[in-house]
Formats: C-alpha cells, structure tokens, sequence
C-alpha cells in the first residue's frame, strides 16, 4: 500500500473481489469525503502468498490426516460457545480435537476452550496492526504449538467478523457460518460473500427465540438465495439444543478425512 500525502486511506485493505474489494491491484478511486478529501488506495494483491502458505497448511494437514474446520461469525454469535459444547461432545465419543482462535485482543476465547482440556492457541492479530481476519500464515504460525499427529480435528475459530474472514483461505476443508437469531433475518444478503463461501449455516441463540420477532424460514430463505442448498441447523449453544445434526455432519466428516 503507498500512502499518498494528503488523502486518507482506506482503513481495511486487503484482497479483491470482496466487499471490500478496493481492487484493480491498481490505484482506485474511493468515495469522496468531506472536507476536501479523497480516498485513493493502491494496493499490490498479497493474495497469492496467502494462498501459497493455504496450500502449506493444507498439506501439513493432509500429511497428519487432520481434518480443518473454519467457524466465522459477527462478533457475539456464539462461536466459541457453539465450540465448548461441541469439543466436549466429540471429546466424549474420542475425537481428539485442537483450537487456533482469533481475536484482536485478549486469550479469553483460549482459556475458554482449553478448559474443554483441548490445546487452545490464541492469535491476537494486534502484533499485526489488528487485522479482522485470520491469515494462513499467522494459522501457520500458531501450528508450531500444536502437535498435529496427536489430534483427529482442528477446528479454528475465526475473528468476529462477517465479511473479511470469508476472503483469506486459510487451509481449511470445510467452514461453517454462525449467525444468530438476534442479527436479523437480511444478513445473508447483506453479506452474501461469508454464506456462499461456508458449508453448513448454524442459526444460533435459538431459545431466544420467543423474545425477538426473528423469522427462521425467512433466515433460511434468504441464506439458500446465496447459496442453494446450504444445510441451515437452528440450535442454542446454550441449551444444547439441536446440535445433532451438526455434531453427526462433523463426525462424518472426521472419519472421512
Ligand atoms: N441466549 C443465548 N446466548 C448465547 C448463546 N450462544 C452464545 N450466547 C451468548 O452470547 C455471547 C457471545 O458468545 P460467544 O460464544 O463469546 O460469541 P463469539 O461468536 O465467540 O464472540 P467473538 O469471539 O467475540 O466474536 C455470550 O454472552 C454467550 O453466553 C445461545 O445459544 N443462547
Ligand atoms: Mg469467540
């Protein structure tokens, strides 16, 4: 990125094609601002060494036959929460299950999952100007503390984010999006990139669900607009409730890794 003298940059930058796409890999006229200002970023795409260090991963992966789950969500949905409760119900039919997770700031997701007795590495992308997402190199970074041969799962809990996330591959097989009841119904196609890009949908918060006027089938609707097909599973990490399917899709997956 060159930062020109007397234009503000944008504050988010990264690779093209996505929301936040402020690509041609060239200079780019942004929206203009008050105050006499433009935003003009140029930018050279650093897609494609995070794509290479992707497939670093995935082999390292594919050699210790571990299978890799992305969980992306808006800050709050219940990532974490969804995890404790389903590493301790893979733990207790002897799945052995790891954790990477992101976050700008603080361990307190890692301490959560690793009183599941799972190993938890904590990524704060704050050494790394606080990046919204998690990078192949930093999940490659974070590995060096995992003994990947002694796990069957490594599930790696994205940074609270419903867009950014979506863009960086990171190595994985499969992802899932949780949104939750309290959001709304309009997410998926308000951020239609997080939901095309995932494998399964968790509708999260559900026992909530006699307070709010949130409409499931609406939320599945709009979630299979963007992408057809797409399993959508309501549960409450709270409760327990419905993980079945869930836990029964993860499990399948595992064993045919
Ligand atoms: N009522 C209810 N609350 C939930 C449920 N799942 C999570 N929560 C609550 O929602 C809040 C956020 O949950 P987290 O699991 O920390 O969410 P997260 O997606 O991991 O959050 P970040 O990592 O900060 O993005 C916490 O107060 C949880 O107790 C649920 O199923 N029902
Ligand atoms: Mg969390």
């Amino acid at each position: 990125m060159i930062f020109l003298p007397g234009f503000k940059t944008l504050a988010c930058r990264h690779r093209g094609h996505g929301p936040h796409d402020h690509s041609p890999a060239g200079a780019h006229d942004g929206p203009h601002h008050g105050g006499g200002h433009r935003e003009i970023v140029v930018e050279r795409r650093i897609l494609d060494a995070n794509d290479q260090l992707a497939r670093t991963n995935r082999r390292l992966f594919a050699d210790r036959n571990v299978f890799v789950l992305n969980v992306m969500s808006s800050p709050g949905s219940g990532k974490t929460t969804t995890l404790v409760k389903t590493i301790n119900k893979l733990q207790a039919t002897g799945i052995r299950c790891a954790v990477v997770v992101g976050d700008i700031c603080t361990r307190n997701d890692a301490d959560r999952l690793a009183a599941t007795g799972a190993p938890a590495v904590q990524i704060n992308t704050d050494q790394f100007g606080g990046d919204c997402h998690l990078t192949a190199p930093g999940v490659l970074k974070a590995l060096v503390d995992i003994d990947l041969a002694a796990i069957d799962l490594l599930i790696v809990e994205n940074v609270g984010n419903l867009v950014c996330p979506a863009e960086f591959d990171i190595g994985e097989h499969a992802r899932v999006v949780v949104l939750s009841v309290t959001e709304g119904e309009d997410k998926p196609l308000k951020y239609p990139l997080m939901f095309r890009q995932c494998d399964v949908a968790l509708l999260n918060k559900t026992d909530l669900l006699p307070y709010l006027d949130f409409d499931v089938a609406a939320a599945a609707a709009n979630i299979h607009q963007v992408h057809p097909g797409m399993p959508v599973w309501p549960v409450s990490a709270k409760t327990g409730e419905g993980l079945t399917p869930w836990l029964q899709w993860l499990r399948d997956r595992v064993a045919a890794r």
